[in-house]
């Protein structure tokens, strides 16, 4: 779909126009500036909330869920039911998304992701252009940099030197690991006939029809400047890039490989590449570990026929076969598969060097497969290839002397003669070598539906590679966005972010299921052309078939949050309620407010209530479930579940206790507490209005503020309530606060010096609403005169030491809270 370059100047689109005729009150900006005050903001903002709101009521339960379990799902997988939102404003970002300007151009197009537009999104031309920054800042002079002075250094404020330098100095990327030697060009696969009998795979579907692709020719171990000439395999990947997306047929010129399984891969590359110690010798299997290694490992005999054969020095990448190597499968679209071998066969015919030529080659013209390919391409020879499929049966695989899941085996063309599906041209050269032949990332992962896997070993392992791979060569998970990788075919998924990200997403949704962006992007099911792997058999494990579904009792989904719901003390329950319903509050549209309360009403009815009460509206009905009758939990409750079933060894070892204090406090009955706390193994520290010295005594010292220590910091409080001390910590706004949370909070309170003074200043209950005794709240004696003993009032100390132990207080706890 053609986009609009420059919305002030160009025509809209047909799709464009029909949305500005939709969109809320199109706010026309040439610069980016917001709306006027005044404009509507409030009708946009209104309007966009009722349009989610909709939505979002529009899907009051997920109708897929009940169809995700057991083995007929799994194979006929659903199709999501996407809603169209009444008024697009409800899947935008921002409502001023109707907001234009050169750079922002319009609005994103419904259903349309233009990085998958032709390479001419991204095709430059410079013709008649001045030099510019990558900023675009015009360069005045590209000769010189800026000094202080004709004879003097070069200054740091040289922006356009320092980028041209930056870039330059970054221009490299990692070479493959394997393949680094490589030419490439564009064409495209035409079909001979329609396969449907045999696969639902895209490029097959009609006679004629072309698909375009792109196709690396390698070398294996030579690095990214060797010859073209090494006695060598060469790759041939060949990238499909169909309408249900890209296929890489990542093979080969010889159809075997040294060894039978994954594992072994990286042992056979490093013994093959130039030794570790001199990396030497370049390009070439003729040294000592690659023959040690290939000795050691007799299922390489094979493939060490065809790599001493003349097919490693081909004459021409024209005049070589391609192999796709592993046997795969063909599927059709009653979900019958085939076993293939797929082979490609140069219209040119199979041609090689001499040895001799090879290595004159190699010093005359170090380029010649890659200058032969892209001569022939401008001379308008088009290379060709014609592609041969070998159909098989699992019933002939059985009978195949060897097995058809090892690599290093061929299926002999006379036991199953080649099938000439479509032909393979080579019509245009790249216009950027590093753009396209070194961005390009082919990935034996990348099949369509149509295509499946075996389990060849080295396949399986492939399968993992490839992608692995791009993450350090191109530099992250976006490498599909790179323009040469990216499909024809339309992508819309929930990935996002990484590393030079260039999609820039409407809206609030990244996740599935949503009804927030009406179920979109949603899933294709089998029904909507969506890829089914097949249901191959695992006899060996008694595991059943290789299929995506769940079992049947995976779908209750209630019993056990019931039970847990249940084990809970009651303090956990008001904890429970109160977190969904504050969760509940941040929620700004009500229908999800309300399927949320309806998905409770399956796991506690009270539950449901308490959350609807306290957010205003009332139980709705519950939610369908997956499996009906409810399943019932073999326990009513575990009490094991709830927290209070592990009080711990009932020490208080670091816990962290205020003492709130202020000069001229009782430091004697403070001084007991603190040194009690300390022997119980908890952190007392002491806290007031400034850090400094407590009264006369040096030994005692305010150690933090209030500002720097407030009471959350704290498990628990001992505070200077005597006469002396109380009044002038009254004054405290910060202190009455502490003591506030602290009772809010639960959390053991000590009061040294009787029960008025702070606890009386934030009217501070002292016994709980029923009329008992709070088991959090200590208050010692005042002190006496006559009887020191009583200033330290031990036993009270102790029981507060206990009370810590038992860290929070719930009794206390009311809704509303009293203090
Ligand atoms: Fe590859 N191979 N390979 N390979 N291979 C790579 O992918 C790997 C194998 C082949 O032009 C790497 O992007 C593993 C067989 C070609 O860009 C890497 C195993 C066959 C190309 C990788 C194999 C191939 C590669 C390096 C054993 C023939 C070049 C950089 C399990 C059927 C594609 C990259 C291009 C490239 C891994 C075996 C063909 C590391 C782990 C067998 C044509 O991912």
């Amino acid at each position: 779909m053609p986009r609009s370059k420059n919305p002030e100047t160009s025509k809209s689109t047909s799709t464009a126009a029909t949305k500005a005729a939709k969109a809320p009150k199109a706010t026309k900006a040439t610069n980016g500036a917001p709306p006027a005050k005044g404009d509507g903001d409030g009708d946009l903002l209104q309007r966009q909330h009722e349009a989610m709101q909709q939505l979002a009521a529009a899907r009051p339960f997920n109708e897929l869920k009940a169809g995700e379990h057991g083995r007929d799902p799994a194979l006929q997988p659903q199709a999501g039911t996407p809603v169209e939102p009444a008024d697009e404003s409800a899947t935008a970002s921002s409502v001023r998304e109707t907001v234009v300007s050169i750079k922002l151009g319009s609005q994103a197009q419904p259903g349309h992701n233009p990085g998958n537009e032709s390479l001419d999104r991204v095709r430059v031309d410079s013709g008649g252009q001045a030099l510019t920054t990558n900023q675009g800042v015009r360069v005045a002079d590209n000769q010189n940099s800026l000094k202080a002075g004709l004879r003097g250094p070069t200054l740091l404020e040289d922006f356009i030197l320092r980028e041209k330098i930056t870039h330059f100095d970054h221009e490299r990327i990692p070479e493959r690991v394997v393949h680094a030697r490589g030419s490439a060009a564009h064409g495209y696969f035409e079909c001979y006939d329609p396969l449907d009998q045999l696969t639902m795979a895209a490029p097959f579907a009609a006679a004629g029809k072309r698909t375009p692709v792109f196709v690396r020719f390698s070398t294996v171990a030579g690095e990214r400047g060797s010859f073209d000439t090494a006695r060598d395999v060469r790759g041939f990947a060949v990238k499909f890039y169909t309408d249900d997306g890209n296929w890489d047929l990542v093979g080969n010129n010889i159809p075997v490989f040294f060894i039978q399984d994954a594992m072994k891969f990286p042992d056979l590359v490093h013994a093959l590449k130039p030794e570790p110690h001199h990396a030497m010798p370049q390009a070439a299997s003729a040294h000592d570990t690659f023959w040690d290694f290939v000795s050691l490992m007799p299922e390489s005999a094979h493939m060490l026929m065809w790599v001493m054969s003349d097919r490693a020095i081909p004459r021409s990448y024209r005049m070589m076969q391609g192999f796709g190597v592993h046997t795969f499968r063909l599927v059709n679209a009653a979900g019958e598969s085939k076993l293939c071998k797929f082979h490609w066969s140069p219209r040119a015919g199979t041609h090689s060097l001499v040895w001799d030529e090879a290595v004159k080659i190699s010093g005359a013209d170090p380029d010649f497969h890659r200058r032969d390919l892209w001569e022939a391409i401008e001379a308008g020879s088009f290379p060709e290839w014609e592609l041969g499929l070998q159909i098989f049966d699992e019933e002939q695989a059985e009978n195949f002397r060897f097995d058809v899941l090892d690599p290093t085996k061929i299926v002999p063309e006379e036991l199953v003669p080649l099938l000439p599906v479509g032909r393979l041209v080579l019509n245009r050269n790249p216009d950027n070598f590093f753009a396209e032949t070194e961005q390009v990332a082919f990935c034996t992962a990348h099949i369509v539906p149509g295509i499946d896997f075996t389990n060849d070993p080295l396949l399986q392992g492939r399968i993992h590679s490839y992608v692995d791979t791009q993450l350090t060569r191109l530099g992250g998970p976006n490498f599909h966005e790179i323009p040469i990788n990216a499909s024809i075919a339309q992508v819309h998924n929930n990935q996002r972010d990484g590393l030079h990200r260039q999609a820039i997403h409407r809206g609030s949704v990244s996740y599935e299921p949503n009804s927030l962006a009406g179920g979109c992007p949603f899933q294709a099911g089998r029904a909507g052309g969506g890829f089914v792997s097949i249901p191959t058999p695992f006899p060996a494990t008694g595991e059943g078939d290789k299929l995506r579904g769940k079992p049947e009792r995976f779908a209750d989904h209630f019993s056990q949050a019931t039970l847990f719901w249940r084990s809970q003390s009651e303090p956990e329950q008001r904890h429970i309620a109160g977190a969904f319903r504050f969760e509940l509050s941040k929620v700004q549209v009500p229908a999800v407010r309300e399927r949320v309360v309806s998905l409770l009403a399956n796991v506690d009815a009270g539950l449901a209530a308490a959350v609807a009460e306290g957010l205003g509206f009332a139980v709705p009905a519950p939610q369908p479930r997956a499996l009906e009758p409810a399943v019932e939990s073999e326990l009513d409750s575990s009490p094991a579940l709830s927290l209070l079933a592990r009080p711990g060894d009932g020490g208080v070892q670091t816990r962290r206790v205020a003492l709130l204090v202020v000069d001229g406090a009782d430091l004697a009955s403070l001084r007991a507490a603190q040194t009690a706390l300390r022997e119980a193994g908890a952190t007392p520290r002491f806290v007031g209005p400034r850090i400094g010295p407590l009264g006369a005594d040096e030994s005692m010292a305010i150690e933090m503020s209030f500002e720097q220590a407030p009471s959350v910091l704290w498990d628990a409080v001992v505070l200077a309530n005597d006469a002396a001390a109380a009044r002038p910590l009254s004054m405290y706004g910060q202190a009455l606060d502490f003591v506030k949370d602290q009772y809010r909070h639960c959390k053991p309170i000590l009061a040294l010096g009787g029960p008025g003074g702070l606890l009386a200043a934030v009217n501070l209950p002292l016994m709980l609403p029923e009329g008992e005794a709070d088991p959090g709240l200590f208050v010692c004696a005042p002190p006496s005169e006559t009887d020191p003993a009583l200033r330290t009032d031990a036993d009270t100390v102790t029981a507060f030491i206990a009370g810590l132990a038992r860290h929070r207080h719930f009794e206390r706890e009311t809704d509303p809270p009293r203090v």
